[in-house]
């Protein structure tokens, strides 16, 4: 059953939920991304996570980024979930992945995936040291060391993907599971997937989301499909039979995307880090600046007139243009020219994306809701992730385009104002769907209302 209609909150209540929420989640070193759904911490949502807690205590945000660093492969690697000890619920679980019994490379420390996320982390860490700048002395001293501490490991992270995932130098990162995107089942990858057949005795394993989903009285059409997650399962498989192992995943997987929006974070990620090592007189800012740069063309060489920009399936060279949100990378990598970047904002803000009139909040939904692929309740198809609207902001603002960006917030802070905090929104009805409260909805909501 849907719950019924939320009171609408003041923004000091919203933001004194949202520190509520974020407390609630907090499992001392970790927040998990959802008590019930995702009951692990979870790598792009840590960065999130930290760049709200960073509106609360910069030492309490630096201990997010610590402890998934902390798990951080000897590749360099950075896992996109970091497994909490006694909680059995969420498939794949530890032993599925078989990470440290299959590659060397996997840490000691606690389970992880053998997955990567977008890189986010570096823009909290900007974040961070920007919100340290107005604490005391003493916050902001310990701010800084503990950045020093954590430097090797993020330029590591850095090398990893400039290296590993980009090892011809074009300039786009590769992942090798939807998963890795952020954005599951998003439509960028409908074609792709086509090429992923689970073998003929592969027997896909329980839902488990479905069942939490279920408890949360969430409903299966909110979720992807079984079809897809057969494929999710079995590419899961395929990487462990590769050994978790670059080289190989490369010349055996079923899925190789070169993706546009993960690239352009990374460019973001990149240029961000640079700042804060100019500021702390830190070693890489030269290869910061490289590997942003490079990324950046790769990014832009995929934009058409529009600005609008594409994912390449790297296992055949084909471009593959979709209408998803994915489209607006530019605007968080920046460098298009302004004649362009005006036609991405006026595509952003059309009928086509935000500027939709069902729309209950003038906010960019995952997939346009005027492409074939648009389904409004079904997780990366479809719906409003608060997450990706804060990236837009926050993206605009970079690019100078202050007015798009201050209306975006505005519709946030609307939508937020339910104090559900939910996972993602209908975008016509405005209804709270997935998990709640989501972590990452709470941090965002933190951070916008500062
Ligand atoms: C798989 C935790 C994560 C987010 C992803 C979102 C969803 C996981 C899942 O939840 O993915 O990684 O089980 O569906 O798609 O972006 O990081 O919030």
């Amino acid at each position: 059953p849907s719950p019924a209609p939320a009171a609408r909150l003041t923004r000091n209540q919203t933001a004194a939920r949202a520190a509520y929420v974020l407390a609630g989640n907090d499992r001392g070193r970790l927040t998990v991304a959802a008590p019930q759904l995702y009951p692990h911490m979870w790598s792009w949502d840590a960065a999130f996570i930290a760049i709200g807690l960073a509106r609360v205590s910069t030492g309490r945000a630096l201990t997010e980024l610590e402890t998934l660093l902390a798990a951080q492969w000897r590749t360099g690697m950075v896992p996109h979930i970091v497994f909490t000890e006694g909680d059995a619920t969420y498939e794949p679980g530890p032993q599925r992945w078989a990470c440290r019994e299959t590659c060397p490379d996997a840490p000691d420390g606690p389970a992880t995936s053998g997955l990567i996320q977008p890189p986010v982390h570096g823009v909290a860490v900007r974040r961070i040291l920007d919100a340290a700048r107005t604490a005391s002395t003493a916050e902001r001293r310990e701010a800084v060391q503990r950045i020093r501490a954590l430097w090797p490991a993020l330029l590591a992270w850095h090398r990893y993907l400039a290296t590993r995932r980009d090892p011809d130098g074009r300039g786009i990162l590769t992942i090798y599971h939807g998963w890795e995107s952020g954005l599951d089942n998003s439509p960028r990858w409908d074609a792709p997937y086509a090429a992923v057949v689970p073998a003929p005795e592969f027997v896909p394993f329980r839902r488990a989301d479905l069942h939490a989903l279920g408890a949360l009285g969430g409903a299966a059409a909110q979720r992807p499909s079984d079809a897809d997650y057969a494929k999710y399962q079995w590419l899961v498989e395929e990487l462990r039979r590769a050994g978790y192992d670059d080289e190989r995943a490369r010349r055996t997987l079923s899925f190789r995307m070169g993706d546009v929006l993960t690239s352009a974070l990374f460019v973001a990620a990149n240029e961000e880090l640079a700042t804060v090592a100019d500021e702390l007189d830190l070693p890489g800012v030269d290869e910061l600046i490289g590997y942003a740069d490079r990324f950046r063309r790769g990014v832009l060489q995929t934009a058409d007139e529009r600005g609008f920009a594409a994912d390449i399936d790297l296992r055949t060279g084909a471009v593959v243009r979709t209408e998803t949100v994915a489209g607006f990378a530019p605007l968080l990598s920046g460098g298009l020219d302004p004649a362009r970047r005006r036609a991405l904002v006026a595509t952003l803000t059309s009928a086509d994306w935000c500027g939709h009139p069902g729309f209950a909040h003038a906010l960019p939904p995952s997939t346009s809701p005027n492409s074939a692929a648009f389904d409004p309740v079904r997780y990366w198809r479809g719906p409003q992730w608060p997450p990706v609207t804060w990236l837009m902001v926050w993206g605009l603002e970079r690019s100078g385009e202050q007015e798009t960006a201050h209306a975006l917030r505005e519709a946030a802070l609307d939508q937020l104002a339910d104090g559900l905090f939910a996972e993602y929104y209908h975008p016509f009805t405005g209804e709270p769907l997935g998990a709640r409260p989501q972590s990452w909805t709470a941090a965002v909501a933190l951070d916008l209302l500062a």
